[in-house]
């Protein structure tokens, strides 16, 4: 059934694509060189495994099995420091259970690698676009931190485009993909059944000051765009602190400063604030306060204020059957290794959970890492979670 070679053999074969170099670490952002060739290598696999490659306007492949059937995946590209396993787990797991079971007879598996999961562009942009969460050309228009915008970023694999695929022919979707926390691991657990994924707001703030001489221009007199940040920054952390729960997360992961030179004060800073929650009241509440905040620093410094689209997800419960397959699959492959968890991270399931039945299983994350080179999940974990995805489907199939 599983070939565990076959398995390590792709999901090692995929980290060459935009290998950093650094332990199994990957630089593989969305619509790059490296990007691009593993997609097409994807779809290369997809047909030897018997599935009809298709690859939409955004980029996102399909492998898709005749008539109806599950759709399982992930995605295949990275942070700007990615590690080896988040998202291309779930794709190449995905390539193994469909062709494990199609060797059987059935049941009917396609697979999915969804663009831009990591949002270079936005916030899961490539299955937010495939699932009608985000329009096309709303979605042409963003932009990545250098200023390109998505619609010059795809127009770079144009010609690989093969045409759109309707959600309706798959009967739901599963999503296996490693933690990317601390739990799995520091319990000694081999797989999570996931209940629920939380949800996210992300937004550009821009502060317009002052470009000043750092040596000749009196502290008192700055309009310093970086000491708007920092203000703001500080205030934001006291004003949440009786809002939020242990859980709830807020980062500030990106600043840019213009110019950007020691012995200039900043004129403007760009930023990037993101928050999640699981519950969407507490959300909105966090928007309010940070819209506050900021606009408060800006008045009180003489600084200009300017905020930028706001992306975000709504919280989702996973499906209740296809949750109960992974928990029944889970209890058969690792007995009291297994337990029902909340996901911090984001993904694609959130935008497929408007169209069809989601769930989602996790591995452990070796020291909870992710994000970063160091990612990595032990051997014999990645194919445990293999093998309840598969057992799942199983389990689902009339
Ligand atoms: O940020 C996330 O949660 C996802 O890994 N992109
Ligand atoms: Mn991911
Ligand atoms: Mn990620």
């Amino acid at each position: 059934m599983i070939d565990p070679t076959r398995f390590l053999d792709d999901l090692n074969r995929l980290r060459c694509f935009g290998a950093s170099g650094v332990g199994k670490g990957v630089i593989r952002p969305a619509y790059g060189a490296a990007d691009i060739a593993a997609r097409q290598w994807l779809a290369e696999q997809m047909r030897a495994a018997g599935l009809r490659a298709r690859i939409d306007a955004m980029g996102n492949v399909f492998g898709l099995a005749d008539g109806p059937s599950i759709l399982l995946g992930s995605h295949s590209d990275s942070q700007p420091e990615g590690g080896w396993l988040d998202g291309a787990l779930g794709v190449i797991a995905a390539l193994e259970v469909a062709r494990a079971l199609r060797a059987v007879g059935g049941p009917a598996v396609s697979v999915v690698s969804f663009q831009d999961e990591e949002g270079r562009f936005g916030v899961t942009t490539g299955s937010a676009v495939w699932s009608g969460h985000l329009d096309q050309g709303a979605a042409d228009k963003l932009t990545d931190h250098a200023g390109q915008t998505l619609a010059e970023a795809r127009a770079k694999m144009a010609d690989l485009v093969t045409g759109g695929v309707d959600p309706a022919r798959f009967t739901g979707f599963i999503e296996m993909h490693i933690e990317q926390g601390p739990t799995l691991d520091a319990s000694g657990e081999q797989i999570g059944v996931v209940t629920d994924i939380v949800g996210i707001r992300d937004m550009k703030i821009t502060f317009d000051g002052q470009q000043n001489h750092a040596g000749t221009t009196p502290m008192a007199l700055r309009r310093d765009a970086f000491q708007a940040v920092s203000a703001f920054n500080t205030a934001l952390n006291e004003r949440l602190r009786n809002v939020v729960t242990p859980q709830t997360v807020w980062t500030i992961g990106h600043v840019s400063l213009h110019p950007n030179a020691s012995s200039i004060v900043p004129g403007r800073a760009v930023f990037s604030m993101q928050w999640r929650d699981a519950q969407s009241d507490r959300l909105q509440r966090m928007e309010d306060i940070i819209r506050q905040t900021a606009q408060e620093v800006a008045a009180t410094r003489g600084l200009e204020l300017s905020f930028g689209p706001l992306l975000g997800l709504e919280p989702v419960e996973m499906d209740a059957s296809l949750k109960a397959a992974l928990a029944e699959a889970a209890a058969e492959v690792a007995p009291g290794k297994w337990r029902h968890m909340p996901s911090g991270a984001l993904h694609d399931a959130t935008n497929l959970s408007r169209l069809m039945p989601v769930a989602m299983l996790f591995v452990p994350s070796i020291r909870g890492i992710s994000h970063a080179f160091e990612e990595d999940t032990h051997e014999e974990d990645l194919i445990a979670g293999v093998q309840v995805l598969m057992r799942a489907v199983q389990l689902l199939s009339p």
